[in-house]
């Protein structure tokens, strides 16, 4: 397979979605950086938020206007990467270790829009899980949630440690509510199906759940 040649396709396909005066989540990661080029090609006249300072640095360079994601309530589109795209919808995110901000921005969006290379599809999602844990009590987070590594990363932008579950994943939805339900993790880069409207490998669609109406 041609990774890259199909990163760039994915990433065409979903910014042939965009339209003018949108507000658009800008994701992180090696396909997104693909997709800011394709993106910034358009000139289209919209708004942008960036879920990662690599993201929001590379988009500006581009010609992209980023804004702080304080005043947009609503995007009408979040186009992101994934490192896992198992079989049943679910998706794994945060190798890049921005799955919380990435998380946040998909919540806020009318269509979430995940752009990959068929290496990212698996059977089932599986070890290992991208966690952004708070520091405080960190060890006492770590011993309850083993096995788990911390990450030699810089921390986030929002000060918080990255960590990888290496543990049984079984349903998705159960870790999900366990990890939801955990002190001391910020979130996780378990994704479920319903938040994701659309995903792309290659140029090849895959429909997911349907699209979030904004309120206006
Ligand atoms: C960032 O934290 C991740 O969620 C990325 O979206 C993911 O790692 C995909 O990255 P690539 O496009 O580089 O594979």
């Amino acid at each position: 397979v041609d990774v890259e040649a199909e990163k760039r396709e994915a990433a065409q396909a979903a910014v042939a979605l965009v339209e003018d005066g949108m507000a658009v989540g800008l994701g992180t990661g090696s396909t997104v950086n693909l997709m800011l080029e394709a993106l910034a090609a358009r000139k289209l006249s919209i708004r942008c938020i960036a879920t990662s300072v690599r993201t929001e640095v590379a988009a500006r360079e581009l010609g992209l206007p980023v804004e702080p994601f304080d005043d947009l309530d609503e995007l009408d589109l979040v186009i992101d990467g994934a490192d896992q795209i198992a079989a049943d919808g679910w998706i794994v995110k945060g190798g890049g270790g921005a799955h919380t901000r990435e998380k946040i921005a998909a919540a806020a969006a009318d269509r979430l829009v995940i752009i990959a290379s068929s290496d990212k599809l698996v059977e089932r999602v599986q070890a290992p899980i991208p966690l952004e844990l708070l520091r405080f009590g960190c060890a006492s987070t770590l011993r309850r949630l083993a096995p788990v590594k911390l990450r030699d990363v810089a921390p986030s932008p929002d000060g918080n440690l990255i960590a990888d579950y290496f543990g049984e994943v079984g349903d998705p939805r159960t870790l999900s509510a366990r990890f939801d339900f955990e002190p001391g993790i910020v979130d996780h880069g378990i994704f479920p199906p319903e938040i994701v409207t659309d995903v792309f490998v290659g140029a090849k669609h895959m429909p997911g759940a349907p699209r979030r109406r904004p309120k206006h």
